[in-house]
């Protein structure tokens, strides 16, 4: 790809906000938050750690009596980013909910709202925690779209009706464990496999799995696992055809990411760096990557999500929407989002049975042989949430009323 300036990446961003506008101004009577233990159909580990349960944080809004749903993607422990479920609900209680709900006593935080963007306009006083800000937006989109009795794809922008996935496979125990599982994600139709790797489960590991499988479409991701000392080491991953090393160096490393990539073929995509727009601006203005990966989670929401797509449309990067372990909730806002015509690689967005026993959706996810996932076409998220299912396993509640 050429490198961009960075006066030509400004997105053409304010057409799509009047789609996320509610049919009339909403006023939100509740607002819930809620951990659900959901265990994995095995562990999975990562550079960084290895999850066996998932607390999956779910968030729904109502108003007259219509529910949205939407996930925080945080993780327990304060790994993959800053977040964890408890921060998360603390901000939500504390200072997010009060802030949509009008109950902060603040002239401004009053009355209905009237589109998706009066999320980061409420909450332009407070910084960071993307994750609890994404949550809240994920739920009011799905409120939105139902609503408005379309499709949370529609709503978005979308323009696919069925999207190309592939599968994150986690470091495992043995070699023999990973070629195990490769083959039998290939089998079911996965169209690009992606392998976790860290030092000392890389090299070696890569070249065995390109012996047995020549021709698939295999990427790695490293979670920020290597320095920038290891370029040496680094450069030898060109010889394996990869379709993409995946955030390579440290999470909050733009200058030396675009150092790294001037020196290797393979093209560098970076995710936990892309923390929102401007980031998503600077490292492509950097050449830091080539591809992004995309999480709304990561990113604070919608209102960020659809910007930095637009910029990849603009300036023609590779966009594939990344994935956090989801229930079928998350996976569902997901799959709205990938349907977006800028994502133009296989997502890492699996069937539910790649993760969870049971979702927490009907129907659940599925792949096809072909390696697609269906968009859904019902209102708002198009699946069923098993509220009897996610009661059950819910071990903490927060209810947040409207005065
Ligand atoms: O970096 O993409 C990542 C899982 C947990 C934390 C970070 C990542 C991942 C994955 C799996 O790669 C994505 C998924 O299938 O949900
Ligand atoms: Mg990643």
């Amino acid at each position: 790809m050429a490198r961009v300036r960075a006066s030509e990446l400004h997105a053409p961003a304010a057409a799509r906000t009047a789609s996320l506008s509610f049919p009339s101004p909403v006023t939100l009577s509740a607002i819930e938050a809620r951990l659900v233990r959901l265990p994995l159909v095995e562990p999975f580990e990562t550079s960084f750690g290895r999850v066996e349960t998932r607390q999956i944080f779910l968030v729904s809004v109502e108003s007259e009596g219509i529910r949205g749903w939407g996930e925080v993607v945080a993780f327990v422990e304060p790994d993959y980013s800053y977040e964890t479920v408890e921060t998360a609900r603390h901000v939500i209680r504390d200072f997010f909910a009060p802030a949509l709900l009008g109950t902060d006593g603040r002239p401004e935080t009053k009355g209905p709202l009237v589109s998706l963007a009066d999320v980061p306009a409420r909450l332009a006083r407070f910084r960071g925690h993307p994750m609890a800000r994404a949550g809240l937006e994920l739920a009011l989109a799905d409120l939105l779209s139902r609503l408005h009795g379309r499709s949370l794809s529609a709503t978005l922008g979308g323009a696919r009706s069925r999207i190309p996935v592939g599968v994150s496979l986690g470091i495992q125990p043995t070699r023999d464990a990973l070629l195990d599982r490769v083959a039998r994600h290939v089998e079911l139709g996965y169209r690009r496999i992606k392998l976790k790797i860290k030092p000392a489960w890389d090299v070696e590991v890569l070249s065995e799995v390109r012996r047995r499988f020549p021709t698939i479409v295999l990427s790695v991701d490293a979670n920020a696992a290597y320095k920038p000392e290891d370029l040496d080491h680094l450069k030898r991953f060109d010889d394996f055809s990869l379709l993409m090393i995946e955030q390579p160096l440290a999470y909050d490393d733009l200058l030396d990411h675009a150092a790294l990539q001037r020196e290797l073929e393979t093209a560098i995509c970076l995710d936990e760096s892309i923390t929102g727009p401007r980031a998503a601006r600077q490292a492509l203005a950097a050449g830091s990557c080539r591809i992004v990966n995309m999480k709304v989670g990561r990113v604070g929401g919608y209102t960020q999500a659809v910007p930095i797509h637009d910029l990849c449309v603009a300036t023609r990067t590779p966009l594939w929407c990344g994935g956090m372990l989801e229930s079928g909730i998350g996976r569902a806002h997901n799959i709205a989002l990938a349907s977006l015509p800028g994502f133009t690689l296989a997502g890492d967005i699996s069937a539910s049975r790649r993760y969870f026993e049971r979702d927490l959706i009907a129907p659940e996810v599925t792949v096809s042989e072909d390696g697609f996932v269906e968009v859904p076409s019902g209102a708002g998220l198009g699946f069923e949430v098993d509220v009897d299912f996610v009661r059950a396993g819910t071990v903490a509640l927060d209810r947040h009323v409207a005065a």
